[in-house]
């Protein structure tokens, strides 16, 4: 691409794009760079040539007294709304495809914390950034991986510049960020949002693998005997926190709805409204179950929010979304 300038201009400025929506971003940027510098040479260089062309060289030098010309307003209104409409559009395309998550999207989850980056797989693999090791966030080339993202303390936010993608990592609520490879290797990620002392030492790599390469990888990961996967880990927890008193697991109605079947099914609660039981939901209800009250029950929940690590929330909701 831009073979007339005979560089990659894109990759001259840019780190190796390692998704299709870093080509995009990079092609949005190079229009945005090219007519910005086309205005520039149009304004700054037909003023320039205005102020040589009629400078007043004595004192009964006539100039024409000019008030407005209507066709040259218009020109110069209509010509740069067009161009505007068309960067709104093409970024508005390009956002769209940025937030809309692919349904069969690989789930791994991001803890941030000061200052390193906990993940964990739906296989059981977790591992942290620090102290140092060559651990490396395994992903498969070609196939959407969505990040499902919380803070154990600050804002911090996750930031692959090879992705042309970040998104901030919040205390008190999931986001999330997708990708989909397509280019072997490692990329680096950092984090962009301010968060204390070790900020500018927060890295991790992401690691690009062929699908099958990856596959046999994430099979062959046999979980410490007492770790087990991310669900059992969140079965472990939900009968150490006593959920098990008031929650069945097999469709039972116990003082609480059953867990049973409960992830993404539509809920309906005492005030009339109504969600779908995703992952935000179910934080939300595990934290603060005063939010919402499921309708025909009554609020006796109690609330865990501080009382659960937020590790130990996404592997609860990994074990809900297990029960099917
Ligand atoms: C003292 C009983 C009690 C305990 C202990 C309890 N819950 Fe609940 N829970 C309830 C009741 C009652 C509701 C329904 C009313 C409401 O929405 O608050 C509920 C609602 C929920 C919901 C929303 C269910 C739905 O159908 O939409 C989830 C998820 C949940 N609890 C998870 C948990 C988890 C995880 C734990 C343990 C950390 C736990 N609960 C501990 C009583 C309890
Ligand atoms: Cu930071």
């Amino acid at each position: 691409m831009y073979s007339w300038l005979n560089i990659n201009l894109a990759n001259t400025f840019m780190p190796v794009d390692g998704t299709d929506l870093a080509g995009s971003v990079d092609n949005l940027y190079i229009f945005l760079l090219i007519s910005s510098l086309i205005a520039f040479i149009i304004l700054i260089g037909g003023m320039t040539a205005f102020i040589i062309k009629y400078k007043r060289k004595s004192a009964n030098d006539k100039t024409a007294y000019i008030t407005h010309n209507n066709l040259l307003e218009f020109l110069w209104s209509f010509i740069p709304f067009v161009i505007m409409m068309v960067i709104f559009y093409w970024g508005m395309v390009i956002y769209d495809d940025y937030r809309t998550i692919p349904e069969d999207a690989e789930e791994i989850h991001v803890t941030g914390r000061q200052w390193v980056w906990r993940f964990a797989y739906k296989n059981g693999y977790t591992f942290s950034t620090k102290p140092a090791s060559d651990a490396m966030v395994n992903v498969p080339l070609g196939k959407p991986v969505k990040l499902v993202m919380t803070s154990g303390d600050v804002i911090h936010s996750f930031y692959i510049p090879g992705f042309r993608n970040k998104q901030d990592v919040i205390p008190g609520k999931y986001t999330t960020l997708w990708f989909k490879a397509t280019k072997l290797g490692q990329f680096q990620v950092f984090c962009t949002e301010y968060c204390g002392l070790e900020h500018s030492n927060m890295p991790a790599t992401i690691n690009v693998m062929p699908e099958a390469e990856y596959k046999a990888w994430f099979n062959s990961y046999v979980p410490e005997a007492s770790a087990g996967g991310l669900a059992d880990r969140g079965k472990e927890v939900f009968n150490e926190k006593g959920c098990n008193a008031c929650h069945s697991v097999n469709g039972t109605r116990v003082v609480g709805p059953t867990m049973k079947g409960l992830a993404g099914i539509k809920r309906e609660f005492a005030d009339g409204s109504s969600a779908v039981a995703d992952d935000a939901y179910l934080r939300e209800s595990i934290l603060l179950s005063g939010a919402k009250i499921v309708k025909d029950y009554p609020a006796a929940m109690p609330i865990f929010k501080g009382q659960i690590e937020e590790e130990d929330v996404s592997a609860i909701i990994d074990y809900i979304k297990s029960l099917k």
